[in-house]
């Protein structure tokens, strides 16, 4: 299906017959712009950014690129083409076919995981908000505003849901969308990791790397869903957000690449030598890894879950790539979870939670390994880790327990003690702040980071990719 542009709100979903939803959306549009205006990365507003643009929802072309002014971006709604004779795959109404509107039964709970998929996306705009004012080059500068603009793009995903199948309901939920704002005391975002501060580009790479990738993963279980336009909705979505993980990985890979290069010039391992020098030291990498990996594990919810469970039965949410398993059903399987108590053994259907943040923890090594490997051949022995599952979690049944990173179950006292070791503390932020400064001559990159390999839709790195002028 094409995407018809001359429309306020582009859209492949036959917006124009549809008034009715077509003016509440148009009454919602400058509400997210005023949104943008405040809470977005507005110091830019006036300024041309290369940015992609969704054209079509083909995976092969469907982007164009060019320069766009943040504001004049066309925020539209956009479905992966339906698969003929869809069915459920998994759950109670295995093999029956998919949904094109919401069973009267299941409507709260699915209101209620649209909601939280939609709080997470501003989330992430508010947190980024003042992150340009410092950027290490024009090609992250340009990058961040990507991911920002695109997070926008899937707000909109989220309230075209909304607004289009519940009604008073959805219209009032897209509504308080834009109410909540990240870390606000009064009316914070919903999950945890997405009222944290995002003050300095290591955090952004962090963020991008992991909390992007449990984007990734309950994205690709939404897009099982027997409610076919989630399901299609959230398939579109993942197209756009593997280069939000690219702009992670990369970003990681170019700290660790520029602290390699300093160690073998000033030929130390010294933490205070390399720190000295203007770039981020290895264990500094380890303590930010630490803090956004377990962060995000805690966005998977809690380990035995009876609304996983429910969610997972009534076909509301599937496990990502539900294809790869045998049992769809998963009624009379079980799962042995590890709790402090010692092994539990749940439903399957209760663990779904659980077996989705194994499946995102796989995935997160795949990094970990190419950093190391990067390590490694520079010639030497740190290797970075992700800390233990049960480690500094809020959720689930090892949240506020004393764990160190290797998952033992230690005493409070030495916990206090040794966090500083784990976790960023306040000299780290202030180390990495200091580190802030902004470069935005085409080609330059601040002295904490290496450029990257590549720049942008194969143009070269040293390409004006926001003219701040
Ligand atoms: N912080 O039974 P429980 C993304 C709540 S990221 C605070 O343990 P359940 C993106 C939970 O809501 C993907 N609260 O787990 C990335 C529930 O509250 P209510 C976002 C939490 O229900 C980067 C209660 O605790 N999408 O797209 O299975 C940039 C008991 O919950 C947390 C989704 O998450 C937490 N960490 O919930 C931009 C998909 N964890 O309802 C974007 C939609 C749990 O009792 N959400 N709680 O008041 C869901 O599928 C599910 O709601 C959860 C797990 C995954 C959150």
């Amino acid at each position: 299906m094409s995407i018809n542009y001359s429309e306020k709100i582009p859209n492949n979903v036959n917006l124009a017959t549809d008034r009715k939803l077509q003016r509440a959306l148009e009454h919602w549009q400058p509400r997210f712009l005023d949104w943008w205006q405040e809470q977005g990365p507005n110091d830019f507003a006036a300024n041309d950014v290369y940015l992609r643009t969704a054209v079509g929802v083909d995976s092969q072309g469907w982007a164009s690129y060019g320069y766009v002014r943040m504001p004049d971006y066309r925020w539209g709604i956009f479905l992966a083409d339906p698969i003929p004779e869809r069915t459920i795959g998994f759950g109670d109404h295995y093999g029956e076919p998919v949904w094109q509107q919401v069973p009267g039964e299941l409507r709260s709970q699915f209101r209620r995981i649209i909601v939280t998929q939609g709080d997470t996306e501003p989330a992430s705009v508010e947190q980024q908000h003042l992150l340009g004012l410092t950027c290490p080059s024009l090609y992250d500068l340009r990058n961040l505003f990507q991911v920002n603009v695109e997070e926008g793009r899937h707000l909109w995903a989220m309230v075209y849901l909304l607004h289009g199948y519940f009604g008073r309901d959805g219209r009032e939920e897209a509504e308080q969308l834009l109410g909540r704002h990240s870390g606000d005391a009064d009316n914070p975002r919903i999950l945890g990791t997405f009222n944290e501060p995002i003050s300095d580009w290591l955090s952004f790479f962090m963020f991008t790397y992991f909390t992007d990738r449990d984007g990734k993963f309950q994205l690709k279980s939404l897009a099982e869903s027997g409610f076919d336009p989630l399901a299609r909705t959230c398939r579109f979505m993942l197209t756009e957000e593997a280069h939000h993980m690219f702009v992670g990985e990369t970003g990681v890979g170019r700290v660790i690449r520029r602290s390699l290069e300093v160690m073998n010039e000033l030929n130390t391992e010294d933490p205070e030598k390399i720190r000295a020098h203007g770039a981020i030291d290895l264990a500094t990498v380890q303590r930010y890894l630490n803090f956004w990996f377990t962060s995000s594990l805690d966005l998977f919810g809690s380990e035995a879950s009876s609304n996983a469970a429910s969610s997972f039965a009534s076909g509301i949410k599937g496990r990502p790539d539900e294809t790869r398993y045998e049992d769809h059903v998963c009624r009379e399987a079980t799962f042995d979870l590890e709790t402090p108590d010692g092994t539990r053994t749940v439903g399957l259907r209760n663990a779904m939670n659980e077996v989705m943040r194994e499946s995102y923890v796989k995935d997160c090594e795949i990094g970990l390994k190419r950093w190391n490997m990067q390590i490694k051949r520079a010639g030497y022995e740190t290797v970075l880790r992700l800390p233990s599952n049960r480690f500094h979690r809020s959720i689930g049944s090892w949240a506020g327990l004393p764990v160190d990173p290797a998952g033992n179950l230690i005493g409070q006292e030495e916990y206090d003690q040794r966090i500083a070791d784990w976790l960023p503390g306040e000299g780290d932020r202030t180390f990495v702040h200091s580190l802030m400064q902004r470069v935005i001559e085409p080609g330059k990159m601040a002295g904490w980071i290496a450029p990257p390999d590549r720049g942008i839709n194969k143009l070269p790195v040293d390409y004006e990719y926001v003219r701040l002028k």
